[in-house]
């Protein structure tokens, strides 16, 4: 967590708005394995970071409500009784969503003004967004003493991506983001939304994420292709999610869906496997294990389930030549965003240089290496 953004955020609050506010950070994800499995019922592997949003939120008497967000500059005004979702990209369908999703609710809050600040880079599939949710819904629930569960509070979060932001997300970035906890990351069963916690040490390896700046356009309407199509699959088979068929089941109707949609299937009932299998050799800490599972999860997202593009597969190839990087794939929904490697700590710091030089020279435009910090989930600061 960032206390200079808390701050930042904090000040910005009181000069403004005249009051003392409550202080929120709520942090993005990244995630080890398990992509695409979350909406498919299936198993993922995520862990809050250090990096996130900062909130400064308390109540408004002043007739309506009012959001600023520090980083775009922007602030917007509304009325509670008269939202609907604004264009299609606003970052205020984030907040207006969450404020619709509770009312849906039948819960009762006031006005409010909020300010927030974030350090996770846009576009870089570390879940800004889920981030921001989180803070609006944790702030008012606190707030307006709504006495809604962490696990009530990430449903709405989700029901406004859905309903505002248009994107029919899991429930993985939401989850991780809430429930994290310091040096842990969570195998979480999608199907119960229950996780179990795994203690990240490493000892002489260590994660290590690079950011391709792109995020390609169509992102959002490619991972809302993407679920219908494997919802398509799973009514097909007659199971409510992808999570209850097995390879086998698939072959049966390999002749009733396009050679693409079996793939796609396919990767997932796949994916849902190495992400146990790499539960399991955490446990051992069989690190050689998780870095071929984790380099295979790259293979079937950019072969099988085509949400990979050109530079985060440059990335992946670029750690392949490195004996040292046991393993890397892409993170998050894909079409750009960052790759996270396995790599070892005395190599990181060199396999960074070389692959960004890669990089630079390849696209003639520079990628971000960063390493994060297993943190808490969304908590107030005092
Ligand atoms: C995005 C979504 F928001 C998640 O729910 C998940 O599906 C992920 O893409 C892919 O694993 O981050």
């Amino acid at each position: 967590m960032s206390k200079e953004l808390i701050n930042e955020v904090t000040l910005k609050f009181k000069s403004i708005f005249k009051s003392e506010p409550i202080a929120i950070f709520s942090p993005g994800r990244i995630n080890i394995i398990g992509e695409h499995t979350d909406y498919n019922g299936g198993f993922v592997f995520p862990a809050a970071v250090d990096k996130g949003i900062a909130a400064a939120i308390q109540k408004s008497n002043s007739g309506n409500s009012t959001a600023i967000a520090l980083d775009l500059d922007s602030t917007i005004e509304f009325e509670l009784d008269k939202l609907k979702p604004s264009k299609e990209g606003s970052w205020e369908n984030y907040v207006f969503g969450v404020v619709a999703e509770i009312q849906n609710r039948n819960k009762v809050i006031g006005d409010f003004n909020i300010v927030f600040k974030g350090n996770i880079p846009a576009g870089a599939g570390m879940s800004s967004s889920a981030a921001l949710e989180n803070s609006v819904v944790f702030g008012l629930n606190e707030l307006f003493d709504l006495g809604l569960t962490k696990k009530e509070m990430i449903l709405i979060s989700q029901k406004a991506e859905h309903n505002y932001v248009g994107v029919k997300c899991g429930i993985m970035d939401q989850y991780a983001s809430m429930f994290g906890i310091q040096n842990n990351a969570l195998l979480l069963d999608c199907r119960t939304v229950e996780s179990k916690p795994y203690e990240i040490d490493f000892k002489d390896h260590q994660l290590m994420l690079i950011n391709t700046n792109v995020k390609h356009s169509l992102s959002d309407s490619a991972y809302n292709d993407r679920r219908s199509a494997c919802e398509s699959v799973a009514a097909l088979l007659k199971v409510d999610t992808l999570r209850e068929a097995t390879e086998e089941d698939l072959e049966k109707v390999m002749d009733k869906i396009t050679p693409e949609n079996y793939q796609k299937a396919l990767y997932v009932i796949q994916e849902i496997e190495r992400t146990q299998k790499a539960a399991r050799a955490i446990e051992k800490n069989d690190l050689e294990t998780l870095g071929a599972l984790i380099y295979a999860s790259h293979s079937g997202l950019q072969h099988q389930y085509k949400v990979s593009c050109e530079e985060l597969d440059f990335l992946v190839a670029q750690a392949k030549k490195n004996k040292k990087v046991l393993g890397a794939r892409m993170m998050g929904g894909g079409f750009g965003g960052c790759t996270i490697n396995l790599v070892a700590k005395s190599e990181a710091t060199n396999f960074a240089e070389i692959a960004s030089k890669a990089y630079k020279n390849k696209f003639n435009k520079e990628c971000s290496v960063y390493f994060v910090t297993l943190s808490d989930g969304t908590h107030i600061v005092k």
